[in-house]
């Protein structure tokens, strides 16, 4: 999929996701819009992976260590086939497998997640096996700014270094808020390049809601090399819809039916202004 479409995948995840919260009167807003552009280039566009066969050997694994803001994840496995759409309009009921976490009944989700701090050291275990038994695998975690403050993640980060994984990506979503506050007000973790390069990572910082940015970090990362990679993705929490943009509040407050309609019209007028491009494209070339 090229730029272009990426981005209108990704608008049209928000609008799905907006939809799914509004209806469940349920979800994390704001933290699920942050990360739906790093969630797009990653299930459209770099990892090798099989909505058939959810279980290949050599798929690429995705873990949400932020696993509260599995919305826009939810939408992407179900655009993808993973399970029928339809079952979106479960989320967040009682019996429903897309509960509001990374759940592992669902075809696609590797790991249940949630519990802040845990999903990196799953991964320098997942891509620890993938050099071992040379299955050739690359593994992405996704962890929040606000999650930086967990002990956890830095004894992962540890023993990504120590065990050269250049197999292994971890990406921030650093929208500068978490859930009662700013991140650096409530805990800061600063200077997070600093810190990540001093315990041994290859350290790059990007524009994590700009599509272009994304898919030529992710695709110029050297698996074959002996250092991990850890990818700042500066972003904005609400990303999209304007009213819940850098709001502390819409880490998990839900829309009322208005707002929804506003949202829907607002990533409705830039999906239609990307196909404006993608045909003045195509007219020129
Ligand atoms: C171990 C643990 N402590 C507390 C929480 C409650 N909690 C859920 S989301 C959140 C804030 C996370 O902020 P951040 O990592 O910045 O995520 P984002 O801003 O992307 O939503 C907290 C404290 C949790 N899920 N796990
Ligand atoms: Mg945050």
């Amino acid at each position: 999929m090229d730029i272009i479409n990426l981005k209108i995948k990704a608008a049209q995840i928000r609008i799905d996701l907006m939809q799914m919260i509004t209806r469940a009167q349920a979800g994390h807003t704001g933290g699920s819009l942050s990360n739906t552009d790093i969630l797009t280039a990653l299930y459209y566009k770099i990892m090798k992976h099989s909505p058939e066969n959810s279980k290949l050997e050599n798929r690429d694994r995705f873990i949400a260590s932020k696993g509260h803001s599995v919305e826009s994840l939810w939408c992407i496995l179900a655009d993808l086939g993973y399970f029928p759409k339809e079952e979106l309009e479960t989320f967040s009921q009682f019996g429903s497998r897309l509960i509001g976490h990374p759940n592992n009944k669902v075809p696609g989700i590797e790991m249940n997640t949630g519990a802040l701090g845990h999903g990196l050291s799953i991964s320098v275990g997942m891509a620890l096996a993938s050099r071992r038994e040379q299955i050739g695998y690359k593994v992405y975690c996704l962890m929040g700014d606000g999650e930086q403050a967990e002990g956890s993640i830095w004894e992962a980060a540890m023993a990504g270094a120590h065990y050269k994984l250049g197999n292994l990506v971890g990406i921030v979503d650093m929208n500068g808020l978490q859930i009662s506050g700013s991140t650096s007000d409530v805990l800061s973790s600063d200077p997070l390049n600093e810190k990540w390069a001093a315990f041994g990572w290859n350290v790059i910082e990007i524009d994590g809601n700009c599509m272009e940015e994304l898919v030529a970090t992710f695709e110029a990362i050297d698996s074959t090399s002996d250092k991990p990679t850890l990818i700042l993705a500066k972003t904005v929490k609400g990303k999209g819809v304007s009213f819940a943009e850098n709001q502390v509040g819409w880490h998990h407050k839900v829309p009322t039916e208005e707002q929804l309609q506003s949202a829907v019209a607002e990533l409705q007028q830039q999906i239609d202004s990307y196909r404006k491009e993608l045909v003045a494209n195509e007219y020129n070339s």
